[in-house]
């Protein structure tokens, strides 16, 4: 089959060649685009080397499939235009996520909505995606009134940038290109993407838009405060989670354990827990500290770390081209 990746060069791109290497996705020719000044470069891939092309000649191959991890601009400017010669894309910027007529896949939730005609589909925020791959178990059996999350999100989610600047930083330096307004390393920023004018920030958005679109359900209420912390990758979320009935902490657990994607990590007696140190490349989602949330009823509180490059990226992406190969959606 062959593959584009667009954006190869990047923190994104480079680990979606490594997923797709390690996943044995049956890859017979690779297009990897990058921005004009690496045309013509070689990267390795299943070594063996292939030369950096243009976007147009990526298309003009008709690859089956394109895996986009190049911003936002470039995805709403070049995706239409795969999906034209029949290639399938699967974007991992925010360009298309809200949009009604594409879908917005967690393959582990709703890969069964997908079919022949999705030409363009997309793949959700990091934060959100290690989020709803916890809770679906839970989701399904108890039902779900509302979501309070907070997040601790490594730099890693700003690409080679954020890790530029915290690694200069702790090397007591300044990063000549920094990824924020303020320090990262010794610091925390309640900050990720742009402010909006509700208060909240984008990234916030996202992951209450994103859930509903993932969960299939509107009325499900969300609220979330997403923060940087100096941790180089996985992202960490604190989520206070009220179901529509009770629940029992043993079956929640039991719940999770069986869960597609996830792992429990809870041992509390033993000092076992999520961090983004174990989870560091792994595909997995991790939770841990779960506990009754004694304030009210029906809720429950829980600990998420996942490596945001990896599922919350790379890995979901390809796994939702896996999904189309595996059922015959694209050829
Ligand atoms: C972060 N979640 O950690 C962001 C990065 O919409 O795909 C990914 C942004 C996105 O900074």
């Amino acid at each position: 089959m062959k593959v584009a990746v667009v954006g190869a060069t990047g923190l994104v791109g480079s680990k979606m060649l490594q997923v797709l290497t390690e996943r044995n996705f049956p890859v017979t020719e690779l297009l990897p685009v990058a921005s004009e000044k690496s045309i013509g470069k070689e990267i390795e891939f299943k070594g063996k080397k292939y030369a950096i092309v243009s976007m147009q000649d990526a298309i003009d191959a008709k690859p089956a499939v394109a895996i986009f991890s190049a911003g936002g601009d470039t995805s709403k400017e070049w995706a239409p235009k795969f999906a034209e010669v029949g290639t399938t894309v699967v974007d991992n910027s925010s360009a298309w996520r809200m949009d009604p007529s594409k879908k917005l896949i967690v393959p582990e939730i709703n890969a069964d909505s997908l079919t022949e005609t999705d030409k363009i589909i997309a793949n959700p925020n990091c934060s959100t995606i290690q989020m709803v791959v916890a809770l679906n178990p839970l989701y399904k059996k108890y039902g779900i009134k509302r979501i309070v999350v907070s997040t601790y999100q490594s730099v890693s989610g700003s690409g080679k940038k954020g890790v530029d600047q915290l690694e200069s930083e702790r090397n007591g330096g300044k990063s000549s290109n920094p990824a924020y307004a303020h320090p990262i390393d010794r610091n925390i920023l309640p900050q990720i993407d742009v402010f909006l004018d509700n208060g909240y920030t984008k990234e916030e958005m996202k992951m209450v838009n994103e859930t509903k679109k993932i969960m299939r359900n509107e009325d499900i209420a969300v609220t979330a405060t997403t923060v940087r912390v100096p941790v180089t990758g996985g992202h960490s979320e604190s989520v206070n989670v009220e179901f529509d009935q009770d629940f029992n902490l043993e079956e929640v657990k039991e719940l999770l354990a069986n869960a597609p994607g996830v792992v429990l990590e809870d041992d509390i007696k033993n000092g076992i827990y999520p961090m983004p140190i174990n989870a560091y490349e792994k595909d997995d989602v991790f939770v841990g500290r779960l506990r009754r949330d004694e304030s009210q009823a029906n809720t429950l509180n829980m600990w998420i770390v996942s490596d945001n490059i990896r599922k919350g990226a790379a890995t979901n992406a390809v796994q939702i081209a896996e999904y189309l190969t595996e059922n015959g959606l694209i050829k």
